[in-house]
């Protein structure tokens, strides 16, 4: 994708002062629509042109107001012309050729192990090392294989002798691009084998599984040969399109407004509830384990954002109170921790109509501490989150999620 590109022209559109700028298609770009007419001209530009698009997730989002993140590949001149926009990015070939670059293939040679973003193979040797290293705490879970027949192991955190214990399941990397998921997974691991207090007696009171990718084909995808993948790995008998939204393939008010039937779309909901060998995995683990999980925890990016049921309608969860008040405290510690503003709320109020995703289905079939995490950042990397920040994103993310979890052992397990 060497420059193709394109000129954009300079404008004097309402008060904001436009110049005159080189758009190449290694860029991002923020482009605000300020009228319908330019919402229907980014719709088109964003479908027709070959632009990735990297908010919001599909074309029919784009709103009045609204920040829109592309890639654009060939801008129409009279497109570019009536827009005022904003570069994010200038270099993305040179940012994703340096976070694929030194992984190492020794994963513990050195201490920034966890400040890296690692291939898919490295995880998978790291998830081998972890339960060698740590045998009487850590153990490793089949669930399921993936659409190309990957294997996905899930880790089952666990101290003591107590057999049957409440667990917390956290999965990450459901969307491929969104390497800062998978990063987490690995990182709150590290944190819970190298206990601290809150962690002991999280572990005191319940066990931990962690699937640290739940996309394996998609996530390798993005390190070989498209980083901006975000979907499954699926074929379609009837489309040359390639992939399924697992976030839109969960049995939850499945593929009404917010999905696609569309196989091309980049919420294309598959054939039918669970039809990806991923999303059923998942779903049967928890169906097998709903009696013992209690908090469902799925991680994606980027937005900042701690959302919980419903995306899938409108209309508010049961418990909606207290999922918000835990939703709150979390995104308060992470303002005081960290100085870091999350959103938070229910997520078809706080993003969009969203059928499908994992949260509301773990959330219908009993698990009523259900939450969707967004990490960092707020755009300015966006899927392309620098290493250096890995440790900060996952910090803030990890005091989010002892705060729910000691909530969550608060209000359903009596003191011991
Ligand atoms: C979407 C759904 Cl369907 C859900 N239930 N919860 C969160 C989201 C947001 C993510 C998505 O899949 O679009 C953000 Se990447
Ligand atoms: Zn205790
Ligand atoms: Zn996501």
């Amino acid at each position: 994708m060497k420059a193709l590109l394109i000129l954009i022209v300079l404008m004097n559109l309402d008060k904001n002062k436009c110049f005159a700028f080189l758009s190449f298609s290694d860029q991002v770009l923020s482009i605000t629509a300020k009228t319908q007419e330019q919402v229907e001209l980014l719709k088109n530009v964003s479908t027709q042109y070959e632009t990735v698009l990297w908010q919001p997730v599909s074309p029919e989002y784009i709103k009045e107001e609204e920040p829109v993140h592309l890639s654009p590949s060939a801008f129409a001149q009279s497109f570019a012309s009536r827009f005022c926009f904003r570069v994010l990015l200038d270099n993305t070939n040179e940012m994703i050729e340096l976070q694929t670059r030194n992984d190492s293939t020794d994963p513990r040679s050195s201490s920034s192990y966890y400040e890296r973003y690692h291939s898919l193979e490295d995880i998978y040797y790291w998830i081998n090392r972890t339960t060698q290293e740590h045998p009487e705490m850590v153990k490793v879970v089949l669930i399921g294989s993936s659409y190309e027949k990957r294997p996905l192991y899930a880790l089952k955190i666990s101290v003591g002798e107590k057999q049957d214990k409440k667990a917390i399941w956290i999965d990450c990397g459901i969307h491929a691009r969104e390497w800062i998921s998978p990063a987490f997974c690995m990182w709150f691991s590290l944190s819970y084998y190298n206990q601290n207090q809150d962690i002991t007696h999280i572990l005191n009171h319940m066990d931990v599984y962690v699937l640290p990718v739940m996309n394996p084909d998609g996530y390798k995808y993005t390190w070989t040969t498209n980083r901006m993948w975000r979907k499954n790995r699926s074929y379609s008998t009837d489309s040359s399109c390639v992939g399924v939204d697992l976030n839109r393939n969960f049995d939850a008010n499945w593929c009404t407004e917010g999905a696609s039937d569309k196989p091309c779309s980049e919420i294309y909901c598959g054939a039918f509830p669970e039809s990806e060998p991923e999303s059923e995995a998942v779903a049967n683990f928890l169906r097998s384990h709903k009696d013992s999980v209690q908090l469902y925890l799925t991680i994606h990016s980027y937005s900042q954002m701690l959302l919980f049921p419903y995306s899938c309608t409108l209309d508010e969860a049961e418990n909606h109170n207290e999922l918000l008040v835990m939703a709150q405290e979390a995104a308060q510690k992470i303002r005081r921790y960290y100085r870091n503003t999350y959103k938070y709320g229910a997520g078809g109020k706080t993003i969009y109509l969203a059928p499908g995703g994992s949260d509301d289905w773990a959330y219908n079939l009993g698990i009523k501490y259900s939450f969707t995490f967004e990490l960092q950042d707020r755009g300015r990397y966006g899927f392309l989150l620098p290493p250096s920040h890995i440790s900060k994103a996952c910090n803030e993310a990890l005091i989010a999620v002892k705060t729910i979890a000691l909530r969550v052992i608060e209000k359903t397990q009596a003191p011991q």
